[in-house]
């Protein structure tokens, strides 16, 4: 017997979700989740965090009148081990992104890549200023300069801490995580370090010390966990998005369509998917390119689109105001409207359903990097230096495949909403009239009481865009400030939050501040590398207060989360000094110690700390109590 299915209206607060979805259920399409349905209900030690596959002595299971593993772990140490490893994954993630753009970036500055070129030198100077690199240079030396100082974080094999790091933490928080390394060491007598050295040897270390018979103490293994967060929200992450928009240019404020609606029945529409602009921005180039365009004309169709979806979508929305056709439970949706010609992923969050859904269209299902490959996708690989080439073969793949439209299978809903988009750093400050002070001045008289960054995923275990789309809602209502990244900026855009129009639904005092300056009430700052921005900014308010990040009223969420990425993103905001909010629960449960440590130890060392919540509203109220505990001392 067939599980019964769940009410369509619990999936997702989206109706351009609901339209497809019913459709999907009519067709017999598979979704993510039906596939959710058939693994339901999840296995509990998996789920608890206590189920350990490190070695072939098990799998082992461990539970209370079995507490130990064959080789004698218990429950702290295999829970502890499993999450780091998740972490370690994650910054991996993030951090081999950054690692490309670095490469990259260094064949520009040595002229041995013709396709890309540095497009903005101002954004180059400041950060070479950072490095303390001469800018007196001509440009490509201080491009070659910043090159060699991000490469050599991969690298590098001395003990001092990253070289990013050491130019953009603000002052109190470096002194804070040595501090923090000294009070463990006098503690435990063992060298825990936190700040990381290199970032390919934290993400090693984390495997290193969690295979059979290492590190088997949970506070220690922990730490490292906190190493390698570090490593990539003040390492990879940040070299990331920095050299990005060198590359490709610093975003700025503009407005952009969001939701399934942005596709067009009578263009050739590329969905582009992913993480990585270096395929993406080529991608849109070529497509844009009058070239491409009459191509498209002489098959009939009046153009080409392209639309975004995930952080590829952030990426070339902040930089070109490409549409977004959503985020990532839109990713199978999307195949469904039967108008998208080609689906073009590079690497992160594309599901491998993918290739078999589009062979029930005339999708053309376009994989292209060589660390990714999926069932039953067109391969075409990818080559930086020869980027144009194969932006150009896309297209044309995507133009061909127009004539073979199915209009029995056309379905576009017609949701459609606008969002101002583009708020880099650079540009926040630079709407503020050039120094933070503004803003710090608005906290400080309480027209804005705080600031709450929301960022990650999609999780088919929660509704849909629901927890982020209330969590903001409450939270502008009570006048905190909203920022943050990833598919809950998306989220945001297509829920009408980032509308100028929505200051309306703030409360009085972020009202007043938003209409002065002219922008939403909900600030969308990229994709999830891009949380890298926040950091960023949370580092120059307190360089501007001379306190530290803990001491701000900040508080960060990830409200409906599901990648290893997530773990390491909110590690590195814990570790940076905010509290984050997450759910669903991360699988710990299985270890008090574990939860004691991240939940509350971990406060009293480095400011911030986890909390886990079910419901938006609560969460709102809790955030709320942190940020006005924190504005009594600030
Ligand atoms: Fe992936 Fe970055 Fe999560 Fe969206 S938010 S589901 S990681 S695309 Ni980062
Ligand atoms: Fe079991 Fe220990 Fe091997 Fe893990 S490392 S599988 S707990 S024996």
């Amino acid at each position: 017997m067939p599980k019964k299915k769940r009410e369509l209206g619990d999936l997702s607060v989206d109706p351009a979700v609901l339209d497809i979805l019913s459709l999907a259920r009519k067709e017999d399409y598979e979704t993510v989740w039906d596939r959710l349905e058939r693994q339901s209900p999840h296995c509990k030690f998996g789920t608890n965090g206590v189920c350990c596959r490190n070695c072939i002595m098990g799998p082992c299971r461990v539970t209370e009148k079995n507490p130990r593993g064959v080789c004698g772990a218990d429950a702290a140490t295999i829970v502890a081990r499993n999450l780091i490893r998740a972490l370690a994954a994650g910054a991996a993630a993030h951090s081999d992104h950054g690692r490309a753009v670095a490469v990259l970036f260094n064949e520009v500055a040595r002229d041995e890549n013709k396709e890309y070129q540095i497009s903005d030198e101002a954004k180059l100077k400041a950060i070479a200023e950072k490095l303390n690199i001469d800018t007196s240079q001509d440009i490509s030396s201080i491009a070659r300069e910043v090159a060699r100082m991000a490469l050599e974080d991969f690298g590098k094999q001395d003990e001092a801490p990253l070289n990013f790091l050491k130019a953009y933490a603000p002052q109190k928080r470096k002194e804070t995580w040595q501090k923090v390394e000294q009070i463990l060491f006098s503690k435990t007598d063992k060298k825990m370090g936190i700040l990381p050295r290199n970032i390919d040897r934290e993400i090693t270390e984390c495997m290193h010390r969690t295979t059979m018979g290492v590190d088997n103490q949970a506070l220690s293994i922990l730490a490292q966990g906190v190493r390698t967060a570090l490593a990539d929200g003040w390492g990879g992450s940040l070299i990331a998005t920095e050299l990005q928009d060198v590359l490709f240019g610093t975003p700025d404020k503009k407005v952009i369509k969001a939701n399934l609606g942005v596709l067009k029945e009578d263009q050739v529409n590329i969905i582009v998917h992913g993480h990585e602009p270096i395929l993406s921005e080529q991608v849109v180039a070529a497509a844009m390119s009058p070239e491409m365009q009459e191509k498209a004309k002489q098959v009939g169709a009046k153009g080409i689109n392209v639309a975004g979806i995930c952080c590829t979508a952030n990426e070339v929305l902040m930089r070109r105001g490409v549409p977004v056709a959503g985020n990532m439970i839109h990713q199978e949706l999307a195949i469904m409207t039967g108008v998208v010609e080609a689906m073009v992923v590079d690497v992160q969050c594309i599901f491998p359903s993918l290739g078999p859904l589009a062979k029930c269209f005339h999708t053309r299902f376009i994989s292209t990097s060589d660390r990714a490959a999926f069932p039953e996708a067109i391969h075409v690989q990818f080559d930086e230096h020869h980027a144009r080439e194969v932006a150009q073969r896309i297209v044309e793949m995507a133009i061909d495949a127009y004539s073979e439209r199915d209009p029995q299978k056309v379905h576009i809903p017609k949701e459609v909403e606008e969002a101002v988009v583009g708020f880099s750093v650079e540009e926040i400050i630079k709407i503020l009239g050039g120094s933070p002070k503004p803003l710090v001045d608005a906290i400080l008289a309480g027209k804005i009481k705080g600031v709450v960054g929301i960022v990650g995923c999609n999780n088919p275990k929660v509704k849909h865009d629901a927890f982020h789309i209330s969590l903001t809602r409450e939270l502008i209502k009570k006048d905190i400030l909203v920022i943050g990244t990833g598919c809950w900026a998306i989220a945001a855009a297509k829920a009408g939050l980032m509308k100028i129009e929505a200051q309306s639904l703030a409360g009085e005092g972020l009202k007043e501040v938003c209409q002065a300056l002219d922008i939403p009430p909900v600030l969308h700052m990229g994709s999830c590398v891009d949380c890298s921005r926040m950091l960023v900014l949370a580092g120059a308010l307190a360089d501007y207060l001379k306190v530290d990040i803990s001491d701000l009223p900040l508080v960060g969420s990830a409200p409906e989360w599901m990648t290893e990425k997530a773990v390491s993103i909110g590690t590195y905001f814990v570790a940076s000094g905010v509290p984050v909010h997450l759910w669903p629960m991360p699988p710990i449960g299985g270890s008090e110690e574990v939860v004691g440590i991240l939940t509350e130890g971990i406060k009293e060392l480095l400011g911030g700390y986890f909390f886990v919540e079910e419901d938006p509203v609560k969460t709102a109220s809790l955030m709320e109590e942190i940020i006005m505990e924190k504005r009594k001392s600030f």
